[in-house]
């Protein structure tokens, strides 16, 4: 699934560029996205958060509530080569994610923390790509 998963941060990450502006988020904080996946790097801007958001907005993946769109996330990961091995799991760990900081109002502050719980949540279950699996499969999309 650190295969599958590759695959979606290549493609989702391109769209970081076409949110820079809007999120703020510096190319210091994080000059590249699969480097999110990156021991070293901590989750924890709120730019990163609204990045998150616009990102995630380009591939209708969010509710109006900034909350995970189940269907259009199930289907976007499916799209990916073996995606169908990956899908549910992921929709359930971010879901389960979601549920810890449902209170949270600020949506930016709260998507971050979601993304910070899913990258820590997904180490027990292999999820996390290599920064080169991720730099690997860039060209294809
Ligand atoms: O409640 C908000 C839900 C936000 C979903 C996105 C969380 C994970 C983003 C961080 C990592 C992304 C890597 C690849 C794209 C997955 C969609």
């Amino acid at each position: 699934t650190a295969e599958v998963m590759s695959h979606v941060t290549a493609h989702f990450g391109k769209a970081l560029e076409e949110c820079r502006e809007e999120s703020g988020l510096s190319a210091e904080v994080l000059e590249e996205f699969q480097h999110f996946w990156r021991e070293d790097f901590e989750v924890v801007h709120r730019e990163l958060g609204c990045a998150i958001i616009c990102m995630s907005n380009k591939f209708s993946l969010l509710q109006d509530d900034s909350r995970m769109h189940h269907v259009n996330m199930h289907d976007y990961v499916k799209s990916f080569p073996n995606g169908h091995v990956l899908s549910e799991k992921l929709v359930g760990l971010i879901h389960n994610c979601e549920k810890q900081f449902d209170s949270m109002t600020d949506d930016c502050e709260r998507v971050v923390k979601v993304a910070a719980c899913f990258k820590v949540d997904g180490k027990a279950t292999g999820i996390p790509p290599k920064v080169a699996m991720i730099e690997a499969v860039m060209e294809k999309y």
